[in-house]
C-alpha cells in the first residue's frame, strides 16, 4: 500500500509504533449524525475519555486529498460545521481523496483508515446494516463487508432499530463476523439495551474482548468483530416509544422520496427533532461510554 496519502499525526504515529494504545473514532457521527454546536463539544470530550483511560484518540477524515488521522483542533471544526463535508464510504475514497474533497469518514471508512495506520480499536455509536425493507431496496451498509474483511475490533452499542436487527446480524454471521456482547446476552439497540436478539458471545471483561480479538489475527482471520456495548441503564429510553419516533421518521423518508446514501442521515436527523433532543442526550452518552470501553480494550490489547 501507498502509504503516502495517510497523514498520522506525530502523537499517533509514535504510539502505533511502540505498540501504544490507539482509538480509532469516526466523523460522520459528527457531521451527519449530530447538531452543531454541540457536536464540538461532543469531539473533543469523546478525545479527552479516551485519554482518560490511557489510550490516545484518533478521529479520523478526509481532507486536503489526505487520509487523516489525529485532527487538529480547527480540522474537528471542520468536520463539525459540516459545509461541503460529505459522507464518504468505501466507494467515495478515491473520488475524495483524487478531488480533495473534505469527507467525513463512516464506520466502514474509518475501519479502512483504522487499519492502513495500524489501528486496532475503534469506537463509535452505531453501525450501519441491513435496512428495513431491505429485500426490495437492497439497502445494506457497506459497515457490513467492512467488519467481514477488515481488522478493527469496533466497540458500538449496537446499532439502531430503524435498521432491521435480525437481518443485520444474519448478514454479520454470513460473513463470518463474531458479535460479540460486554457483559451482556442482548444484542443492544443503541437507546435501549435489548433488541430482542442475542449475541453470539458474552464477553465478561475487556481482557477477554482483547484477547478474542487478538486470537482471531494471530490465526490470520480476516475481518474485524463487533463489541456491542449496551447503553448505560440512567440513560437507556423506552424501547416502545423509541419504536414509534424510528416508525414515523422512517414514514417521512419515504413520503420524501429519500434513498441510499442519505437515509441514515436522514433518520437520525428526524429522529432528534421528533424527541426534541432527549434522543441526542442518549447518544452522546453511550458513544462516551463507547470510547471508553474501547480504550480499555486497548489498553488490555496492547499488553498481549
Ligand atoms: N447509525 C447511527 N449513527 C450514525 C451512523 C449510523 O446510529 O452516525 C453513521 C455511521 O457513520 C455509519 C453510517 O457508518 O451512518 C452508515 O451509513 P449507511 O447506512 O449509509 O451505510
Ligand atoms: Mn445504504
Amino acid at each position: 500500500m501507498n502509504k503516502d496519502y495517510l497523514s498520522i499525526t506525530p502523537e499517533i504515529k509514535e504510539a502505533i509504533e511502540a505498540g501504544r494504545p490507539v482509538v480509532a473514532l469516526e466523523s460522520t457521527i459528527l457531521s451527519h449524525g449530530m447538531p452543531y454546536p454541540q457536536n464540538v463539544e461532543f469531539a473533543h470530550k469523546v478525545e479527552e475519555i479516551v485519554r482518560a483511560e490511557g489510550a490516545i484518540p484518533a478521529t479520523t477524515a478526509i481532507i486536503g486529498g489526505k487520509l487523516k488521522v489525529g485532527l487538529t483542533t480547527e480540522e474537528l471544526e471542520i468536520m463539525c460545521r459540516a459545509e461541503n463535508v460529505g459522507k464518504v464510504s468505501r466507494r467515495d475514497v478515491a473520488v475524495y481523496l483524487a478531488t480533495g474533497k473534505v469527507g467525513a469518514t463512516t464506520v466502514a471508512t474509518t475501519m479502512m483508515i483504522a487499519e492502513m495506520a495500524g489501528i486496532k480499536i475503534f469506537a463509535t455509536g452505531g453501525i450501519g446494516g441491513v435496512h428495513r425493507g431491505a429485500t426490495e431496496t437492497m439497502d445494506i451498509s457497506a459497515d457490513l463487508q467492512e467488519l467481514a474483511h477488515t481488522q478493527v475490533g469496533v466497540v458500538c452499542a449496537g446499532a439502531k432499530s430503524l435498521l432491521d436487527i435480525g437481518l443485520t446480524l444474519e448478514y454479520l454471521e454470513t460473513m463470518g463476523v463474531p458479535v460479540l456482547g460486554m457483559q451482556t446476552d442482548d444484542f443492544p439497540a443503541f437507546y435501549c439495551r435489548k433488541s430482542g436478539f442475542g449475541v453470539d458471545y458474552n464477553v465478561p471483561d475487556v481482557e477477554t474482548a482483547a484477547k478474542i480479538l487478538k486470537t482471531k489475527w494471530d490465526l490470520g482471520l480476516e475481518g474485524g468483530a463487533i463489541i456491542a456495548n449496551p447503553i448505560p441503564v440512567e440513560y437507556e429510553l423506552d424501547f416502545d416509544e423509541m419504536e414509534g419516533v424510528i416508525n414515523r421518521a422512517l414514514e417521512m423518508a419515504k413520503e420524501a422520496g429519500i434513498h441510499g446514501k442519505a437515509t441514515t442521515p436522514f433518520l437520525l436527523s428526524h429522529i432528534k427533532d421528533l424527541t426534541k433532543g432527549v434522543a441526542f442526550a442518549s447518544n452522546m452518552q453511550l458513544a462516551y461510554n463507547n470510547a471508553k470501553v474501547a480504550s480499555q480494550i486497548a489498553v488490555a490489547y496492547s499488553k498481549m
